[in-house]
């Protein structure tokens, strides 16, 4: 059962950047060098749709890698949860991942989806609701960074879990990382929890190859951004003059997505002129990639107990069970 929460507090629309909201983080992010720019912005619709052909391939190891732990471990997973818990999924998933945690859980209070983008957000409960015809879904479409109000099932929750695959923590600088786990910490409260899907530290190789495709649907996805600059924001500026770069960050330990000016040129965005020497760059994204170790620590700053981590043979990913200390 789909309740729909539009008109609820939580669906208040926080959702979708509008184009001023766009072109003030642009500006600011070329305003000087280094450039850089936010990977929320690389998810429009065609952007979703390459990441979605990402996920896919066999360069990009995560995605296929964190399926093969949940499956294989989903039922310690569960049991690690137990039962009665308010599911609250930050970022609506594909199916599969959520599929492969809900099939084993004891009795779900319910389902909550959250997700920025209205659309996906109803595709996810829908698609939820047609497998789990008894589960209560509650879908909040909302920027789960900021804070946000959940809502009450029905049959009351014995905890709340909070559940975050896919490595999207990875995208936050370990800062924000941190404050991010503790706002979260603090939203689970006593008794509740996170499954987090986290991608580790690897062979540097390997990691390039995942985030530079030999079938170039990386470099795709990527430079699709100039491709929303010309669109939404009226920019002009010659999409062929920029390459896919990435890069490992060995001081930070994640890899960069980059945009690298072919030429000296200058580009214009809302009245402005950016200029851009031949191999200067535009980092469009970071890739945090944790050990255990250092996780754990991070964690633990941020109010939660490392309980359990299951990984795969090679160690490439891990999923997490975080417990509210
Ligand atoms: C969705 C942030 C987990 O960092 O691997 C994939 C995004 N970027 N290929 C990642 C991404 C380039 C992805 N996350």
């Amino acid at each position: 059962m789909v309740s729909d929460s539009r008109g609820s507090p939580a669906s208040l629309d926080q959702a979708r950047p509008d184009s001023d909201e766009l072109l003030a983080d642009v500006l600011r992010g070329l305003s000087e060098p280094p450039y850089a720019l936010s990977p929320k912005y690389l998810y429009d619709q065609r952007g979703s749709e390459l990441f979605d052909r990402i996920c896919d391939l066999e360069a990009y190891y995560p995605t296929r890698t964190e399926l093969s732990i949940l499956e294989e471990s989903g039922g310690e997973i569960a049991s690690a949860v137990g039962g009665e818990a308010l599911v609250v999924e930050l970022g609506s998933g594909s199916s599969n991942k959520t599929r492969a945690l809900l099939d084993r859980l004891p009795q779900p209070a319910a389902y909550v989806p959250v997700d920025i983008s209205r659309e996906h957000l109803e595709a996810a409960a829908a698609r939820i609701d047609g497998i789990y015809p008894e589960l209560e879904v509650l879908p909040v479409a909302a920027d789960y960074t900021r804070p946000f109000p959940l809502p009450r099932p029905t049959c009351p929750a014995e905890r709340t879990l909070l559940y975050f695959p896919g490595s999207t923590l990875g995208n936050f600088d370990l800062p924000d990382a941190e404050d991010f786990l503790a706002r979260q910490a603090e939203q689970a409260g006593s008794g509740g929890g996170m499954v987090l899907g986290l991608d580790l530290q690897k062979d540097v190789d390997v990691l390039l190859r995942a985030y530079d495709d030999p079938e170039g649907i990386t470099a795709a996805f990527n430079r699709n951004l100039l491709q929303r600059l010309r669109k939404e924001l009226g920019a002009d500026l010659d999409i062929e003059a920029f390459a896919h770069r990435a890069r490992f960050n060995e001081e930070l330990g994640c890899v960069e997505m980059h945009l690298e000016s072919l030429t000296d040129q200058e580009v214009r965005i809302g009245g402005h002129a950016i200029p851009f020497q031949t191999g200067q760059t535009i980092r469009t994204e970071r890739s945090y990639k944790y050990t255990l170790d250092g996780f754990r620590t991070l964690a633990e700053r941020a109010g939660f107990r490392v309980a359990q981590v299951w990984t795969d043979p090679a160690a490439y990913f891990s999923v997490q069970y975080l417990e509210v200390v």
